[in-house]
């Protein structure tokens, strides 16, 4: 009896904290400490080197961090990135930082528009494959992104960073979601406990 009741208890826990996991959103200052400049040692490859070490979700957020006399812009599509066809963009972010949601799954492209920074390394696509419902572990090589295996030991669901680049997260939405999650599952562990 006393078995099945802490494994009732742990089984619990693992649920919710699986739960807790796919749900929360994550900050990435992109570049990390580097922050958006205009050339990056190893030129382009620095943000797509950067990039390749997080598995972005839907609801993630990109952090820009700039000096003035560099931007933002969301780029149409692969072909504008690979040729830095940063002309017909709806849209410039100027002020730093500046945030972007990911918000779909999918590849999203983006540049400086200032002449001649993108082509010197001042770009980044990312691809988002994770969804926020909860599928932690997707077999490898289902993605052609090299991501070393996004951090196997589970974060401390307040502190997603260990992560390069994560901003230490400011009170956000973010945690007041895993506040709420956390006395969900306190609630949840002391009604099974009750049933025993
Ligand atoms: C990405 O991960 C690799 C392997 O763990 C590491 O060598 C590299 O420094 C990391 N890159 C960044 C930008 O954190
Ligand atoms: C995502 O955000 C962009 C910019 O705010 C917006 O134009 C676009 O419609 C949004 N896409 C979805 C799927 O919500
Ligand atoms: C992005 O991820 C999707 C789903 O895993 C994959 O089909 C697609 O090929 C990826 N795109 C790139 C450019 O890696
Ligand atoms: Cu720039």
């Amino acid at each position: 009896m006393g078995q099945l009741h802490n494994m009732v208890i742990f089984v619990a826990i693992a649920v919710a904290a699986t739960i807790l996991q796919g749900t929360e959103a994550a900050d990435y200052t992109v570049g990390g400490n580097t922050g958006w400049i205009s050339a990056p040692s190893g030129g382009a490859s620095f943000y797509s080197n950067w990039a390749s070490n997080i598995t972005f979700k839907e609801g993630d957020v990109l952090v820009f961090r700039f000096t003035t006399g560099h931007t933002v812009a969301e780029l149409n599509d692969k072909a504008s990135f690979d040729n830095c066809n940063v002309n017909q963009n709806q849209e410039v972010l100027t002020t730093s930082p500046a945030r972007v949601t990911l918000n779909r799954t999918g590849e999203f492209y983006f540049a400086c528009t200032v002449q001649g920074h993108c082509s010197s390394g001042q770009k980044l696509s990312v691809n988002v494959t994770g969804s926020s419902s909860p599928s932690p572990s997707s077999p490898p090589g289902s993605g052609t992104t090299p991501t070393s295996p996004a951090t196997p030991a589970t974060p401390s669901p307040q502190s997603p960073p260990s992560n390069p680049g994560s901003t230490p997260p400011p009170p956000s939405p973010g945690s007041a979601t895993s506040l709420a999650a956390t006395f969900s599952l306190l609630f949840i562990v002391l009604v099974i406990n009750s049933l025993f």
